[in-house]
């Protein structure tokens, strides 16, 4: 007899019979950022033959330059979810501001915050890229909606995912239950349920960052990795290995695969940033997630779920996975204090 299959629409009504976590609301919300990722999928896998690749020729309000599939994805997201009832306003690393629903819809009590298309530097060389979703619910019952009601910690995210465009095209989600991880059947063209209660393991001996901007790191980072590369006869007293594939949602996804560690650390080159990537859209819901499957988050100094946003786009030092090593991690920031 064929396996049981479960699909993410009855992943998610049972999440809500089991534990209440998923009123209708938010089941529509998840259905349609799933929906959206399976057309950004279908627009990643045909590459040159969709015409998506290369650059828009355009920048974002971060002054990186934009490429066709950012914007496409951004498009793609803004109008699946725009009408569906579910939504107040949406936020994306590619908008400046935020996108209130429009007034021709009905309102939701949702926010929802995206990076459309995560990894943007390998989309041109075909290498995994992703999409990374926050949802936050918007607090107090004033009315319209504004960019502060987005300034919540990633505590209060009731939902946090990301859809990997890779050898298979697959979605990983939290609803603060554990995390599960869901494989796209193209001739079905269903998420199916492919793994449930991931766990990271606690301790690795794999780390993942961006080894180039070594001589611009802190201290305690350059301590942590120095300590990995002396290897057996060092003091972690074992080998390491590395890996970077610089698409977050790549290197997120093999962590909770197999365990290890992701850093993108502040650093020197821009001293005034705290780091590269964003808080909202990228570390939040990533924190979210590895928290939920046993790992850890860390800025070095403070848990990256506990803190509180001042601006949509702020930026943030990033190191999570294992927790023993995000422990260790925080142990030499504390140190070098
Ligand atoms: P993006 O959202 O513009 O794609 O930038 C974020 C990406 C992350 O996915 C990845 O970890 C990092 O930037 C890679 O940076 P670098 O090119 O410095 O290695
Ligand atoms: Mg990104």
């Amino acid at each position: 007899m064929a396996k049981k299959r479960i699909s993410l629409t009855q992943y998610l009504i049972e999440q809500q019979r089991q534990h209440g976590r998923i009123p209708a609301q938010l089941r529509l919300l998840i259905e349609v950022v799933a929906r959206a990722c399976k057309r950004i999928s279908i627009g990643v896998n045909k590459g040159a033959l969709g015409d998506v690749l290369g650059s828009a020729e355009t920048e974002n309000v971060q002054g990186e330059m934009q490429k066709k599939l950012d914007i496409i994805a951004n498009e793609v997201l803004i109008e699946a979810n725009e009408w569906g009832g579910h939504l107040a306003a949406m936020a994306s690393e590619e908008m400046e501001g935020i996108y209130v629903v429009p007034n021709r819809f009905p309102q939701g009590e949702y926010l929802l915050l995206f990076d459309p298309l995560d990894g943007s530097s390998n989309i041109d060389v075909n290498v995994s890229i992703g999409t990374i979703f926050s949802v936050l619910k918007k607090t107090g019952n004033d009315e319209g909606v504004s960019e502060s009601d987005f300034l919540q910690p990633g505590l209060q995210q009731a939902v946090a995912g990301y859809c990997v465009y890779g050898p298979q095209t697959m979605l990983v989600l939290t609803v603060g239950n554990g995390v599960a991880m869901f494989t796209l059947d193209r001739e079905e063209g269903s998420w199916v349920l492919t793994h449930d209660g991931v766990q990271i393991p606690a301790d690795t001996r794999e780390f993942a960052i961006n080894m180039s901007n070594l001589r611009h790191w802190a201290p305690p980072v350059r301590r942590y990795i120095d300590e990995c590369l002396a290897g057996r006869d060092g003091p972690r007293g074992k080998d390491f290995n590395m890996r970077w594939i610089a698409s977050m949602v790549a290197d997120v996804h093999r962590i909770l695969t197999r365990g290890g560690v992701f850093m993108y650390p502040w650093d020197r080159r821009e001293p005034q940033k705290a780091g590269k990537l964003r808080l909202m859209y990228e570390a939040n819901p990533m924190s979210f997630i590895v928290e939920q499957a046993g790992g850890a988050a860390t800025n070095g100094r403070q848990r990256i779920l506990e803190l509180q946003p001042t601006t949509l786009h702020e930026r943030v030092s990033v190191m999570l996975g294992s927790k023993n090593e995000v422990q260790r991690l925080s142990a030499y920031h504390a140190e070098a204090d």
